[in-house]
């Protein structure tokens, strides 16, 4: 008898809320039960009595939270008999399209913008044997050709306009609730096509009273009357908050924008796929939408790897940065509860990290006194 249960996946975990039946074949790797992290040292560092958590969802199989929407969609694409799948992506999307393919034997197709991928993403879609497509264009151009083959060819496209996607990453939400025992005050979230806080903002509405027993209008899947919901259990719910990449704001500048560009590669989209419904989750839960410089998402990148060990790609450190300014504007009141969603993992992107990275790189002659003499110049 094994001493704990194992844990296979969300959606053997929540199978009651997903749209899975006893005969569905699961396509899992394990993925959530992500750790949620409260920082220790970072509130100090700004002065400010708030309580931040960071959901580390790079510790998802693929090392993003696309994992949670990929397991979900490519266990119903095999389900309906699909032999393919498809998406565009700006490389975390590919990264997991490409290993739930694998792991199910089917072919993923991964359309990703020429030379603008992090090269971890790169290596991984290349690796588990997906068909990479790069185009000569951005990740607006991709998705839109993806869009178009998709009704000339016999592919699933598993990009987060399939319902599917959303239903599996709202499990994040979920696990949130049942950590902290009620929803946060706030959610940060990095914002780039927004189905990741659209689907944050339909688990929190399905966990809660607050949202009647009617789910919100944001739910894509069901139309507001999701038959997957298991019913409240908290009462509250969060206020959503998005952030988005300077370069790359379409929701900051309220419409679209055709030549996004940002350090932060993961959120270069200018023209987010869940437009309205991430508008709707803003003005339901509250929130609000904000841009941050690169250098405000490269400096909460570092300052969250040197102060608390945890490393996140560049686009992930964006909900950091933003929910730093808006507590130390007040924006963000203290003594509220923060949850900072860190979608992606810092290994993703080496070549940005080594670039910024201001840690002294030393060689010295292999005997002991170079090596010595390197340690003690350098104790702190
Ligand atoms: C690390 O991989 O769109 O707002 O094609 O990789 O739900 O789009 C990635 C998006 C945030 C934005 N953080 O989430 C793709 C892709 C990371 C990401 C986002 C992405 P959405």
């Amino acid at each position: 008898m094994p001493l704990r249960e194992r844990y296979t996946g969300l959606i053997n975990h929540y199978r009651d809320r997903l749209p899975v039946d006893e005969n569905t074949r699961l396509i899992s790797l394990g993925e959530g039960n992500t750790p949620l992290i409260k920082l220790n040292n970072i509130p100090a560092l700004i002065g400010k009595k708030v309580d931040i958590y960071v959901k580390y969802e790079g510790l998802n199989p693929t090392g993003s939270f696309k994992d949670r929407g990929m397991t979900m969609a490519v266990t119903k694409a095999v389900e309906e008999g699909s032999r393919a799948i498809i998406c565009a992506s700006t490389g975390n999307t590919s990264a997991a399209a490409a290993a739930y393919a694998a792991r199910a034997g089917i072919t993923a197709f991964v359309l990703i913008p020429e030379g603008k991928i992090a090269l971890g993403k790169l290596a991984q879609a290349m690796m588990h044997g997906a068909v990479v497509i790069q185009i000569k264009g951005n990740f607006d151009d991709g998705m839109r050709l993806v869009k178009e083959v998709a009704e000339h060819a016999p592919v699933t496209i598993v990009n987060s306009i399939n319902p599917y996607r959303l239903q599996g990453q709202k499990t994040a939400a979920f696990e949130i609730v049942e950590e902290l025992g009620r929803a946060p005050d706030y959610h940060c979230l990095p914002v780039g096509n927004a189905g990741n806080i659209t689907a944050h903002w339909i688990g929190y509405c399905e966990y809660s009273s607050a949202s009647g027993d009617h789910v919100t209008a944001a739910c894509a899947f069901c139309n507001g009357e999701c038959k997957f919901a298991r019913g409240a259990v908290v009462d509250n719910r969060p206020k959503m908050v998005g952030y988005q990449a300077a370069g790359s704001a379409p929701f900051m500048r309220g419409e679209m924008v055709d030549n996004p560009d940002t350090v932060a590669t993961a959120i270069r989209i200018g023209h987010p796929q869940s437009w309205d419904m991430a508008w709707k989750v803003k003005e339901e839960s509250g929130g609000w939408f904000d841009e941050c410089t690169d250098e405000e998402i490269l400096a909460a990148q570092k300052l969250l790897t040197e102060h608390e060990g945890i490393f996140c790609e560049p686009a992930s450190a964006t909900s950091l940065a933003g929910a730093m300014r808006d507590i130390k504007s007040g924006k963000i009141p203290e003594g509220s509860s923060v949850v900072c969603t860190l979608t992606g993992h810092g290994l993703k992107d080496p070549d940005t990290a080594i670039k910024q990275s201001t840690a002294p790189l030393l060689t010295v002659e292999a005997t002991l006194d170079s090596v010595k003499s390197a340690i003690l110049d350098n104790m702190s």
